[in-house]
């Protein structure tokens, strides 16, 4: 039997929608629980995986390391495209497709290595709240943008769903959270809710990111 895909990742990280898209596909993987976040040991304990000491990251069966979690899903998606989780190469909405997983990495995911940690580029303790006020400002206003552009059908691209929609179902979860997205957004609302309640995903929901009470904030 080929080796599993492995994933290093945590529950409610960005390894989520990589872990979505491997059980929707159906393919064998494990994860290596690894949250950078808690500490210097974690954190070096990953480094021979990604030296940035982020996850996630893919180990693939040939032994191929990945990170970046929007090449990840876009190579997923790609590489298994009877499942349909990505328009093909030359489907009309296959620029929209990477431009909007490429937003949601750039332009959204990567602030959070800021506000998760503003001591990293800002040095008075006491600026530390209002640095994290305006990067969720600066998020908001990124799906903001996303909702004014897209025209979605039954999810982001049309009428199959896509890793992006698993991508934009998780990292809508963080701050500054799914009740701001939804005003923001609007358009986008009913989407992301019908992918947290995506049926052939509700054991993978509950095991990996929860909907605890309040989740929504
Ligand atoms: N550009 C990376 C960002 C990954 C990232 O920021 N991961 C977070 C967890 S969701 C992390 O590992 N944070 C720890 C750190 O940056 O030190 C990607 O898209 O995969």
């Amino acid at each position: 039997m080929a080796e599993p895909f492995v994933v290093f990742g945590a529950s409610g990280s960005g390894s989520v929608p990589i872990e979505a898209a491997l059980s929707l596909l159906e393919l064998p993987y494990r994860v290596e629980e690894s949250a950078p976040w808690e500490g210097q040991e974690a954190a070096n304990r990953l480094a021979h995986i990604n030296p940035l000491r982020q996850v996630p990251a893919l180990a693939l069966p040939t032994g191929e390391l990945m990170t970046e979690s929007a090449a990840i899903l876009i190579w997923l998606a790609d590489a298994y495209p009877n499942a349909r989780l990505a328009p093909a190469l030359t489907d009309a909405r296959r620029p929209a497709f990477l431009r909007w997983m490429m937003f949601v990495s750039s332009a959204i995911y990567a602030l959070y290595w800021i506000a998760d940690s503003p001591a990293r580029v800002i040095e008075r303790e006491e600026d530390h709240a209002a640095t994290r006020a305006r990067l969720f400002d600066r998020i908001a206003r990124c799906w903001e943008q996303m909702g004014a552009q897209l025209q979605p059908g039954k999810y982001l691209l049309g009428e199959d769903l896509s890793v992006l929609d698993l991508y934009v179902a998780t990292v809508s979860r963080w701050s500054p959270g799914r009740r701001r997205f939804y005003e923001v957004a609007p358009g986008l609302a009913d989407i992301v809710r019908r992918v947290d309640a995506d049926p052939r995903l509700a054991t993978f929901w509950t095991q990996r990111f929860p909907f605890t009470q309040g989740w929504e904030r």
